[in-house]
């Protein structure tokens, strides 16, 4: 092999391992933390703060649920319908989901107090 072959060959090996970082950082799931009750409340939190967009991608749901009769329900509003329940009503307690979120409007809610208790979000 010259050496005029072996420099481009180098320059692609270091710049695959800059996509192997990129790659591994890209899966540490970001983290969403959800609160339903004890009163007629909900949220979500990204570090603190209420969550209002997102990029689309895979998210780890903590839930707290605590109340007995609250849920924490997931909904993709615009761009084809997702529905899942992430803690059911009678459950209380903390509970963890992994959810892939694809483009569209979100919409988060207790089903049995749906009209009072929900918040939006934006995934892009
Ligand atoms: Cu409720």
């Amino acid at each position: 092999m010259s050496r005029r072959l072996l420099v481009p060959l180098a320059g692609i090996a270091a710049a695959l391992a800059v996509a192997g970082t990129a790659f591994s950082q890209a899966r540490s799931t970001p983290k969403l933390v959800g609160t339903v009750g004890p009163g007629f409340t909900i949220k979500l939190m990204k570090s603190g703060v209420k969550v209002r967009s997102l990029r689309a991608g895979t998210y780890k749901f903590v839930i707290s649920d605590k109340s007995s009769f609250h849920n924490f329900t997931l909904e993709r509003e615009i761009g084809g319908k997702i529905e899942k329940h992430l803690t059911g009503t009678a459950f209380t307690g903390s509970k963890t989901a992994i959810v892939t979120l694809k483009r569209g409007k979100w919409k988060y809610y207790c089903s049995i107090h749906e009209s009072t208790m929900f918040g939006f979000f934006t995934v892009k």
